[in-house]
């Protein structure tokens, strides 16, 4: 394996993976609206972390460099559908952001009625590309079911919809958990379970148990990135409900446990896996 980190792995392949995302989605959008507040939200600055994540999985599963674009589709279906869900969050009826990653929100820039529908675009166009990737059925198949479980009512959008209608309440701790693993950790699972079986990887416990981990450590960074902030003051977060030390303490801990979980998984390199837990520093 000739890449031994995830930060190399991210900027080696971005650009391939930027154009690939601009292209495929400038070809197929005919609706010249629809096609710019689509592409308007997928170039506004996100980090791709899962397609590189996934694409990092398939990759430490023993996939060759040259061969990860057969990969892309499935890649950038996930990658769709975490932007859907970002326009959606932003809107007047949500979160109502004016701002996301420091450019105005889709629905700021476009106005309501197109910001949906750039929003169901990208989450309709994510299952397109699945059906349409030139993996076998079978690869195909498990990724539509397993992104589907996890974005859809059964993951991601129940989080979301716990958080809008529970937005006055203080939530247990127990239901914070669930509610951020619905929401932010699903689709993290998503991008590294969809990798391993897509590079015909034997999902174990281990890697099963490393991406849970990650996924909620993901969502506990951001809030104790935005901890102190005017908007986050009456939000359900963990700083908000355990204090900022405790739940430095749970990062930490979730960060160890990912670790011990890879370091156990077979038949897989796991220095990309490992290297990208510095994300949590
Ligand atoms: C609208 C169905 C629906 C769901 C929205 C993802 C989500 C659910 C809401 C976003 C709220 C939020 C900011 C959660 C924190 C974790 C998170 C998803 C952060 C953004 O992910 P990054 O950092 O984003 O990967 P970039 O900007 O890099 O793409």
């Amino acid at each position: 394996m000739d890449i031994k980190d995830f930060t190399e792995f991210h900027e080696e392949l971005l650009p391939e993976f930027n154009k690939f995302l601009n292209d495929k989605i400038a070809s197929e959008i005919k609706q010249p609206t629809l096609r710019d507040a689509m592409l308007y939200s997928v170039n506004a600055g996100g980090k791709r972390v899962r397609p590189m994540l996934m694409l990092a999985v398939v990759y430490s599963c023993g996939v060759k460099r040259e061969n990860l674009s057969d990969y892309f589709d499935i890649a950038g279906a996930i990658e769709l559908i975490h932007t859907y869900s970002l326009i959606h969050d932003d809107l007047p009826e949500m979160d109502n952001d004016d701002y996301r990653r420091g450019k105005l929100s889709n629905h700021k820039k476009f106005g309501t009625g197109p910001a949906v529908l750039a929003g169901d675009g990208l989450l309709t166009q994510a299952f397109y590309w699945i059906a349409k990737s030139n993996l076998d059925t079978s690869k195909r198949m498990a990724a539509v079911r397993i992104l589907a479980h996890n974005a859809g009512p059964m993951g991601m959008v129940a989080g979301q919809m716990t958080d809008i209608t529970k937005e006055d309440r203080q939530l247990t701790e127990a239901e914070l958990t669930e509610l951020h693993r619905q929401k932010t950790a699903d689709l993290i699972v998503v991008s590294i379970t969809i990798g391993a079986f897509c590079a015909d990887h034997d999902l174990s416990k281990n890697l099963v148990d490393y991406a849970n981990k990650v996924g909620l450590a993901f969502q506990v960074k951001d809030d104790l990135d935005d901890y102190g902030t005017a908007e986050d003051e009456d939000k359900n977060t963990f700083p908000n409900l355990i204090g900022k030390d405790a739940t430095e303490d749970r990062l930490r801990n979730l960060v160890k446990d990912a670790l011990n979980a890879v370091l156990k998984e077979q038949k897989f390199d796991k220095n990309l896996m490992v290297s990208f837990l510095n994300y949590f520093k």
